[in-house]
């Protein structure tokens, strides 16, 4: 999963720009994450919107989008900034936690920890690398890098080196390139990989060996350039395309590949290739129809909402299916 979003022209841009910042705030600094999901909805909700914001009360009109967000659309439109947000710019703390964040690794606990010791900058970090996880220490490594959009074309090179190594491995492998990219983004913030075999269902035994070998042999071909965990089902690191003709090398980027069960493979493509908004409201739907969907299993709800056995999917079209909702291709699944 990647940290940085690509921007999203819409007529109303100043607004959501504004409702991020503040539900971003919320999350890494209060902790707040009532106030994060509020303010997220209300971006997305009026990003959808078709025509330019004329004042609060317009806004107040769409769902996800209460008073005192109103009040504040209306500050923003007729004094063109925020009160509120310039304090929070302002505050020292809140401006280092949020930008600590931006490394991979560091997420808000961290991020508080390490500002109430003093440390706030990119040069803090590297002068107490000793403070730092492994995973911290590549994330700091990388940090310009990770911060880059990675260019669908340079995806597409990525995605053959990678079901190509698979094949090398094991013909029988089944591998899917998720994310922003399957849904057919311009840009990705990483890369998501979900990886089957069909000897490894949710009723044999582990095989982690399934997993590693395909590492191991990424890491082989200089492709998988640094590990940041790997587990027997979740591999997270980097990877890097070989260098141009004229020399020049290619940024690092990020990468997981997960492994999944044969059995869980469609609900795994489904829920990693989102959007994350799609999700919630596929999932909304399902509930709506008496199932409940994660990124393992579909299930029917009992009369007491008890969940019961795991549907049978042999595609993601099945679980459209279920839940009686016309299958979308993953491009039409923004939200
Ligand atoms: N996902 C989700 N809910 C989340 C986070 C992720 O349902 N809170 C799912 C949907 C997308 C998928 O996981 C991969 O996550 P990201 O890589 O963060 O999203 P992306 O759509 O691939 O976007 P990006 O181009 O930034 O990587
Ligand atoms: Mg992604």
């Amino acid at each position: 999963m990647s940290k940085r979003k690509a921007p999203q022209e819409s007529l109303n841009q100043g607004i959501t720009d504004f409702l991020m910042e503040l539900a971003n705030y919320e999350r890494n600094v209060n902790r707040a994450i009532h106030k994060y999901n509020a303010y997220r909805k209300a971006a997305s909700v009026i990003s959808r919107y078709p025509s330019r914001i004329r004042n609060g009360a317009e806004a107040k009109k769409l769902d996800g989008v209460g008073a005192k967000i109103a009040e504040k659309i209306d500050e923003f439109l007729s004094t063109g900034k925020l009160r509120k947000l310039e304090k929070i710019r302002q505050d020292d703390t809140s401006a280092s936690i949020n930008f600590l964040t931006r490394v991979t690794g560091i997420g808000p606990a961290a991020a508080r920890k390490f500002v109430e010791e003093g440390i706030k900058t990119l040069e803090d970090l590297r002068k107490n690398e000793h403070k730092l996880t492994h995973h911290q220490r590549i994330g700091l490594k990388y940090f310009e890098d990770f911060e880059k959009r990675i260019p669908r074309e340079e995806m597409l090179q990525m995605q053959e080196i990678v079901l190509k190594e698979v094949k090398n491995v094991d013909p029988n492998y089944i591998a899917t390139v998720c994310g922003s990219f399957r849904r057919g983004a311009e840009s990705s913030g990483d890369m998501d990989v979900l990886l089957t075999h069909p000897t490894f269902t949710s009723e044999s035994s582990k095989q982690s060996k399934l997993l590693h070998q395909v590492i191991e042999q990424l890491e082989k071909v200089h492709f998988v350039t640094d590990v940041l965990s790997k587990g027997d089902t979740k591999f997270m690191g980097v990877c890097q395309l070989p260098n141009k003709d004229d020399g020049t090398s290619y940024p690092h980027r990020r990468i997981d590949i997960r492994l999944i069960p044969k059995d869980q493979y469609y609900c795994g493509v489904l829920y990693f290739t989102g959007s994350d908004i799609f999700n919630k409201n596929m999932r909304a739907h399902a509930l709506e129809m008496g199932f409940t969907i994660n990124e393992y299993t579909i299930r029917p709800l009992g009369v007491t909402g008890v969940a019961g056995e795991a549907l049978p999917v042999e595609c993601e079209k099945d679980i459209f299916d279920y839940i009686q909702w016309k299958y979308r291709e993953p491009k039409d699944r923004s939200e």
